[in-house]
């Protein structure tokens, strides 16, 4: 049984227990009744109809027009990439890539789309309404993104959805399509450097999972924090997609510290250290249309392996762009479908396919089956409408701050949370000055939010570039600037300016090793021992890993089953929304028990602030009583 007390335990929920914890401790001992399925659902229902969902504004809730489904055909999938790599290992998906006259296409809608358009929040239940369809309407991509990033913590932390059945449901019925992830190196999926071993126990379980290609990149482009990552990925036996991230231009002469021979370079070293791709990951969409192809040109002459691009499509160039890294011979490029497409979001498949129309590399797609899928993503869209980024319109001015898609309205919520929204595009314009000071770095999760944490500093405090010269001795950096200038991200390419360092460290040394190797290895039996008598459930090698990345997301998402059980059966509005008045829902729990819930009525608060909310289940009377939290 499932013992409350334990993840409520002040000292449990912050870090702060010992193996003797548990011994000493007799309060965990106090059970819970455990409650039904049903009395679960209605708890949260009640809880967000009376008290909405975090991050979305307190209103009634919306009608939607129903979504245009899509129905898979009763007919055998055709094979894909999956029975390829499957059938020929990773060398053989290599040959194979390399035969295509046709660019590839990897389809990132279940991943970077609704992270960069939506705020991360696309639930499972949506993406497995429509994956069997996809699986049969689209069979010639070489991808499907549809894992990894920020996806995995904000499954946990906000979706109240296991990431990793997520992975197991969608593997299920997408048995043809390689699954693709994208992997933060020594980061995992998460925000700050783990233990080697983590790394490696991570990528063995995504691999067994489903995962097939590894997407990996570091955020400073530093290949020393992903020579672990792409070697446990050979060793699972999965493809090692290696990433440069692209900052700079290499088309201004100006700004030679990324310049072409870096990338050169860096893509020699990186198919040196094993990569069986290479990808270039353009995650602001810096690559204007010539660089594109220059750079990609220059990439096939250096390296032997297949070139992937990724980019977004902040500046409306993105389509131009392609087509010319597509005339310059680029194996794969990234995108989505239309309706959850451009702007800081991948360019359109759709769009991509009309665009190279008449082209030999134009790529194999049925387009019928693309706008049916687009149809689909419009209409589910909509449900997430609170989630939107504010990014309406093309923004060539990310050219100027370089900043990456999926940090954009992050950042821009941030500035609004400390009073600074009408200062916004001067949090823009000091991004970028931060930058510079910072000695011109690659801008990605997590080196991004160090750059976005000063830049917010600095507008906060008034403070000019001259200001952290002549006062940084006295002034308090955030706790990132810190962490950063102490080496714990890692090493940047050229090293930290050193006059700034010193002021930000305070005299404190800093690293020059690979933090990866000076920390301890995660015990994974201590933490599945401690998960053992917190889950009412036997604990698996994927809780005991997203434990070891995110012990308080865990934890708080282990309270939050036990109290609502599994919701992932609900539909999207009513996850976001709850039930309006009188409204009567069905919901299939399992195959064959539906539960049938109306709700009646919520009664006024009481004198202790809770209220009494009346629901029909299955045509019976039943209360639960929620704290009204407005
Ligand atoms: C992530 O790390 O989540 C990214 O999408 C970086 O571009
Ligand atoms: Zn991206």
């Amino acid at each position: 049984p499932f013992l409350y007390n334990v993840v409520n335990h002040a000292d449990f929920l912050s870090g702060n227990y010992y193996t003797t914890f548990i011994d000493t401790s007799p309060e965990l001992f106090i059970f819970m009744p455990l409650q039904d399925r049903g009395t679960k659902l209605l708890t949260y229902l009640a809880e967000t109809t009376v008290n909405g969902f975090p991050g979305i504004a307190k209103r009634p809730k919306p009608s939607f027009p129903p979504t245009r489904q899509l129905h898979a055909p009763d007919a055998p999938l055709t094979n894909g990439t999956k029975q390829i790599l499957d059938s020929k290992g990773p060398q053989g998906l290599i040959s194979w890539i390399k035969d295509q006259k046709e660019v590839l296409l990897t389809d990132t809608t279940l991943r970077d789309a609704h992270q960069s358009l939506l705020a991360t929040r696309m639930r499972t239940h949506d993406m497995l309404n429509v994956i069997a369809p996809t699986a049969h309407m689209q069979p010639n991509l070489f991808s499907l993104e549809m894992w990894g990033g920020a996806t995995f913590d904000v499954a946990y932390r906000f979706l109240n959805e296991d990431p990793w059945k997520r992975l197991e449901a969608l593997r299920a019925q997408a048995p043809n399509i390689l699954f693709q992830m994208l992997f933060r190196a020594s980061n995992a999926v998460g925000y700050t450097s783990y233990p080697d071993n983590v790394i490696r126990a991570f990528v063995a379980q995504a691999a067994a999972a489903g995962i097939d290609v590894f997407r990996i990149f570091d955020s400073l482009n530093w290949l020393d924090a992903m020579t672990v990552s792409i070697d446990a990925v050979r060793q699972s036996g999965k493809v090692a997609e290696v990433a440069l991230c692209y900052a700079g231009d290499i088309l201004d002469p100006s700004r030679s510290k990324y310049d072409l021979k870096y990338y050169v370079n860096l893509a020699k070293e990186v198919e040196q250290a094993g990569a069986h791709i290479l990808a270039i990951k353009d995650m602001a969409g810096l690559l204007k249309p010539e660089a594109a192809y220059r750079l990609v040109s220059a990439l096939k002459e250096a390296v032997d392996l297949p070139i992937h691009l990724h980019m977004h499509d902040t500046s409306g160039n993105g389509i131009y762009a392609y087509a010319r890294a597509i005339d310059a011979g680029v194996d794969i490029v990234d995108t989505a479908i239309s309706s959850l497409a451009g702007m800081s979001s991948q360019p359109s498949s759709n769009s991509l396919y009309y665009a190279l129309q008449g082209h030999s590399r134009q790529p194999r797609v049925d387009i019928d089956s693309l706008n049916k899928l687009s149809h689909y993503w419009e209409d589910v869209r909509t449900h997430y409408k609170d989630f939107e980024s504010s990014l309406l319109f093309p923004n060539p001015e990310v050219y100027q701050h370089e900043m990456p898609g999926g940090q954009y309205s992050n950042l821009k919520q941030q500035a609004k949370s400390l009073g600074l929204e009408s200062q916004w595009d001067r949090v823009k314009v000091v991004y970028r000055q931060v930058n510079d000071l910072f000695g011109d770095l690659i801008k990605v999760t997590p080196s991004s939010k160090i750059v976005g944490d000063m830049a917010l500093f600095m507008v906060e405090n008034n403070l000019t570039e001259d200001d952290i010269y002549k006062t940084g001795d006295s002034l308090d950096f955030p706790n990132s600037v810190v962490e950063f200038f102490s080496g714990q991200i890692g090493q940047p390419y050229q090293g930290f300016p050193q006059e700034l360092q010193r002021i930000i460290l305070k005299g404190k040394a800093a690293l020059t090793k690979r933090p990866g190797e000076l920390l301890e290895d995660t015990n994974f039996d201590q933490i599945r021992n401690m998960l053992s008598d917190v889950l009412a459930r036997p604990v698996t090698e994927k809780d005991v890993l997203a434990y070891s990345l995110y012990p308080k997301v865990f934890l708080d998402w282990v309270k939050m089953v036990a109290t609502y059980g599994d919701v992932s059966m609900l539909d999207t509005p009513t996850f976001f929304n709850g039930l309006a008045p009188r409204e009567e829902l069905q919901v299939d729990i399992e195959e064959g028990k539906t539960l049938v819930i109306k709700l009646i009525s919520i009664e006024d608060p009481l004198p202790d602030g809770t209220r009494i909310v009346n629901f029909e289940l299955n045509g019976l009377p039943r209360e639960v009583i929620v704290k009204d939290r407005s």
